[in-house]
């Protein structure tokens, strides 16, 4: 089975190349941003408190995202394995993740982390803004909320994989292709 943490700052290119990797290894995709985003259009309660959250560049409490992941871990009992695309995006996260997959006699294979300059973030989320109608991708203080919230609370859970020895950075700037190609062959050793 195979299981892959997609990591990276906001605007990284995880939800782009999560795209590509179901292509080719027919893995479910499980993104927490799109789960969050799909609350907000059906006005749930969830996604009501979610939506101020997220509108601020503030994350989501952990108990809310772990809740949505643990349903479609169960929903998805037969699958070949997933990519986690934005989650785990705290410690609390990572450590109830490995919990989930244990109580499923499963773990991560791997996490693939995309290093991109905040410059670069700032331009692709700016870009995606004014065509997205994601009212976190169109204000440039919104964005640095985010890359800011990504340095203080997300970025250490890079540390909790690299403990153990699960955690490979990649470049994220160049072709979708090219970055795509890099993931790839990070895949192969798994
Ligand atoms: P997400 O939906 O996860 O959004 P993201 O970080 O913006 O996305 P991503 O890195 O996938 O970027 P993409 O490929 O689309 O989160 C949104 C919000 O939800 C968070 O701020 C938070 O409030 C909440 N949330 C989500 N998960 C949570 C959690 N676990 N805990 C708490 N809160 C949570 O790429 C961005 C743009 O770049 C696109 O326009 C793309 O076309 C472009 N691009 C991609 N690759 C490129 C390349 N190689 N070159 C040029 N452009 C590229």
């Amino acid at each position: 089975m195979l299981n892959l943490v997609l990591f990276g700052p906001p605007g990284a290119g995880k939800g782009t190349q999560s795209q590509k990797l179901i292509e080719k290894f027919g893995l479910i995709h499980l993104s927490t941003g799109d789960l969050l985003r799909g609350e907000i259009a059906q006005g749930t309660t969830l996604g009501l408190e979610a939506k101020k959250l997220m509108d601020e560049g503030q994350l989501v409490p952990d108990a809310v995202v772990i809740g949505m992941i643990s349903n479609k871990l169960d929903a998805n009992k037969d699958a070949q394995g997933f990519i986690f695309d934005g989650f785990p995006r705290t410690v609390a996260q990572a450590e109830a993740l490995d919990e989930l997959l244990a109580s499923k006699d499963s773990a991560i294979s791997g996490m693939i982390a995309l290093e991109v300059n905040d410059q670069e973030l700032e331009q692709r989320l700016l870009k995606r803004g004014e065509t997205s109608g994601r009212p976190d991708d169109a204000n440039p203080e919104v964005i640095r909320k985010r890359i800011k919230e990504y340095n203080d609370k997300t970025a250490p859970v890079a540390g909790f994989y690299q403990k153990q020895n699960k955690f490979t950075s990649i470049n994220g700037i160049g072709s979708i292709d090219d970055i795509f190609d890099s993931i790839d062959s990070v895949i192969a050793k798994y």
